[in-house]
């Protein structure tokens, strides 16, 4: 049965999808592996048929998320270097345009960390959200020239990445003040700067990032905190320059409710059912152990019965207006984001073809 995706593949597009593997880079950098690691294990029996195979892997590992453009960059990337007649040939390119694609990956982030550093002063305090490589390789560009600088990091509702940038953070010795989302304003009077990466930029510099930057941007106007964004050039979004918008992922509500919240709230769930089976009281209420005091009687169990539905929304990402951006960091320097387009044309003007429709 052709043709036949080696089960790398669908395990790493499994991790992408279920976010053991995210970030938009860290994205990028695990789909080119998996088109080297199905290059090197394909069977294929000759040249046309290990080409499809290759087109399918790709199609796999497009199909996981869709708002970072860094994956079909990758993808784009890779397959534009497979080339030759012959199954080996095939083999030999692809496998080292995955590994250019890793490298430059990898160059690009140090280069712009050493542009965002220049940005960062002695004694800085700057404030995060999510967790962003491009980002902290600025950081870290910052502390090996020998800047001391200081975190206020958002924990990111609803997966808690804030977490994972407290913890690289610390390893590096800056201090850490974690806070809840809710209290980034009130935190941003002692920050020097707002520091977020990218999963898209568009051709307007609109910024594309996890759910959260765009309103931490405007408080950070309102506050004059400046908003730079830090994010190598595969994370410009070339379908952009041509009127596409880009897809904004939606998750699953369970990353924000569980299903016994859904059925406190609902009351949809056992217990509430249960209660109202040995109904027929009197209206009282029920004093819960932290002191909450919760009014049940006939009528409100009716309510919950007849109730309307409860709609749970989950989006991953928002969109941050150009105006509220600052500069945009990357890896051929730092841009106002409204002229980032002439470097996107420059480097993705011709390419926005699909390869693994063909
Ligand atoms: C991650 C996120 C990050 C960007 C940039 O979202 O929004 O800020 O992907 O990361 P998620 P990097 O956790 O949903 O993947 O700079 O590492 O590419």
């Amino acid at each position: 049965a052709e043709p036949s995706v080696v089960p790398a593949v669908e395990s790493t597009a499994d991790d992408i999808a279920a976010m053991r593997i995210r970030g938009a880079a860290t994205i990028a950098d695990a789909a080119a592996a998996a088109l080297a690691t199905q290059a090197d294990q394909s069977e294929a029996e000759n040249a046309p048929a290990f080409r499809r195979q290759l087109r399918a892997a790709a199609r796999t590992l497009y199909e996981t998320r869709p708002t970072a453009v860094s994956l079909p960059n990758a993808l784009r990337y890779v397959l534009r270097g497979m080339d030759g007649d012959t199954v080996a040939d095939l083999r030999s390119t692809t496998i080292a345009s995955a590994e250019s694609f890793q490298r430059n990956l990898a160059q690009a982030q140090d280069k712009l960390g050493d542009v965002g550093a220049n940005r960062l002063r002695d004694g800085d305090t700057v404030m995060t959200h999510c967790h962003s490589t491009d980002a902290l390789a600025c950081v870290e560009a910052a502390l090996e020239s020998g800047k001391h600088l200081e975190a206020i990091v958002k924990e990111t509702r609803p997966r808690k990445q804030g977490h994972i940038t407290a913890r690289q953070l610390r390893q590096w010795g800056v201090p850490v003040t974690l806070i809840v989302d809710n209290a980034a304003r009130r935190y941003l009077d002692d920050a020097d700067h707002v520091l977020v990466g990218a999963d898209s930029i568009a051709a307007d510099g609109s910024v594309i990032n996890k759910i959260g930057t765009s309103g931490l941007a405007v408080n950070a106007r309102e506050r004059g905190v400046p908003v730079m964004v830090a994010a190598q050039t595969i994370k410009l979004h070339p379908d952009t320059l041509t009127g596409h918008s880009v897809e904004i992922e939606m998750r699953d509500e369970t990353e924000i409710l569980t299903d016994v919240e859904r059925g406190a709230i609902t009351g949809n769930d056992h217990d509430r059912a249960e209660e109202r089976r040995e109904d027929e009281r009197p209206p009282e209420t029920i004093t819960a152990e932290d002191g909450e005091t919760d009014v049940r009687s006939p009528e409100t169990d009716a309510a919950f019965e007849t109730g309307t539905e409860l709609a749970v929304e989950n989006p991953a990402f928002d969109v941050t207006p150009p105006r509220y951006v600052d500069a945009i960091v990357t890896e051929h320097g730092q841009f106002p984001p409204e002229s980032i387009v002439t470097l996107m044309r420059e480097l993705f003007g011709e390419m926005i073809d699909e390869p693994w429709e063909a």
